[in-house]
């Protein structure tokens, strides 16, 4: 008797365990879900000149950046991220730090090369799982711009002032980094490690297709706002360099602002202000004639407000 009622006893300490252990468990399970519900998508990508054909793989891991804007007018930016692309499966999961069902448009950027967006009226991507998209296929970016090898396509490399456009500001970038055997350079084009001849062919190929970013109409704001973590670091760049007589200064503007560009001599004393005044927003390029001064190391200066560069050039009569 004593046994079944130590028996009795042990079963409702257990049914008492187990009720409170169900009473918590959903309690913690439901806090743990709102936090691991996100919006995931794996997308898979490369860079032009970055896939080796002979092994089949991307010659080294592609960091990028990708973002989700919203599907209409003016396409503002709901969620970004940067993910590493394996060399490998050509493949990166990006998770956002959002949890809205929604029609997205992907977009992807590289430090070379030029943005892309996913297809035309965006993707409906699902929180909770892990959504797919495949930019290597064919038609699956807006306005299909993007390089074709044969087997994938690739975002285009040599945007390397990353303003939107492959142009000559871009050859002039690449051309100065071969000069200076700069390694680990956003010049090096085709991801192997050095700024050399192959990089300056991609380039001089993608100038003269005067390749733009093709994004929906009314996107440009966004694109500038959006840019400016890179404008920071590039913004700011002469060609050719060294020059005799003239050189030509290049710079992007996110926002409409107050611009100064002044030359400076090695001693510091102000030789001539290319320009003073208020600019609009994007890429704008000032040519200096040096036939009255002396050869030399001179400096530009670019201000504007919450931004300042100063940069070397070298004049060789
Ligand atoms: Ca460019
Ligand atoms: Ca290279």
């Amino acid at each position: 008797m004593k046994t079944l009622k130590n028996v009795t006893k042990t079963i409702a300490r257990i049914f008492a365990v187990l009720l409170a252990a169900f009473i918590l468990v959903p309690k913690n399970n439901s806090t743990a879900q709102i936090h691991e519900i996100s919006l995931k998508v794996k997308v898979k990508a490369g860079v032009q000149g970055y896939f080796n054909a002979s092994t089949g793989k991307l010659c080294r891991d592609v960091p990028m950046h990708v973002e989700l804007r919203q599907c209409k007018s003016p396409y503002d930016l709901v969620s970004s991220t940067d993910i590493l692309i394996d060399k490998n499966t050509m493949t990166a999961i990006a998770n956002f730090d959002i949890a809205e069902s929604e029609t997205y448009y992907i977009v992807l950027r590289h430090n070379n090369a030029l943005e892309v967006w996913s297809k035309d009226g965006g993707e409906f991507l699902t929180a909770g799982i892990v959504n797919e998209f495949d930019f290597t296929s064919s038609g699956s970016a807006y306005g299909d711009n993007q390089y074709d090898n044969g087997k994938y396509r690739f975002m285009y490399s040599g945007d390397v002032d990353q303003n939107g456009i492959i142009d000559g500001a871009d050859l002039a970038l690449v051309d100065n980094a071969l000069t200076a055997f700069a390694v680990n350079d956003p010049s090096d084009l085709n991801g192997d490690g050095w700024v050399d001849g192959s990089d300056l062919l991609i380039a001089e190929e993608n100038s003269t297709k005067y390749l733009v970013v093709s994004a929906p109409e009314g996107t440009e704001n966004s694109y500038a706002s959006s840019n400016i973590k890179n404008l920071d670091r590039n913004s700011g760049t002469n060609y050719p360099n060294p020059f005799n007589p003239t050189t030509n200064i290049g710079f992007n503007l996110p926002s409409q602002s107050q611009v100064n560009l002044s030359i400076y001599d090695i001693t510091g004393r102000l030789v001539k202000t290319l320009v003073n005044q208020i600019l609009s927003s994007g890429y704008h390029e000032y040519k200096w004639d040096a036939g009255n001064m002396a050869s030399g190391t001179y400096f530009y200066r670019i201000t504007s407000p919450g931004f300042e560069v100063t940069k070397q050039m070298n004049l060789i009569k």
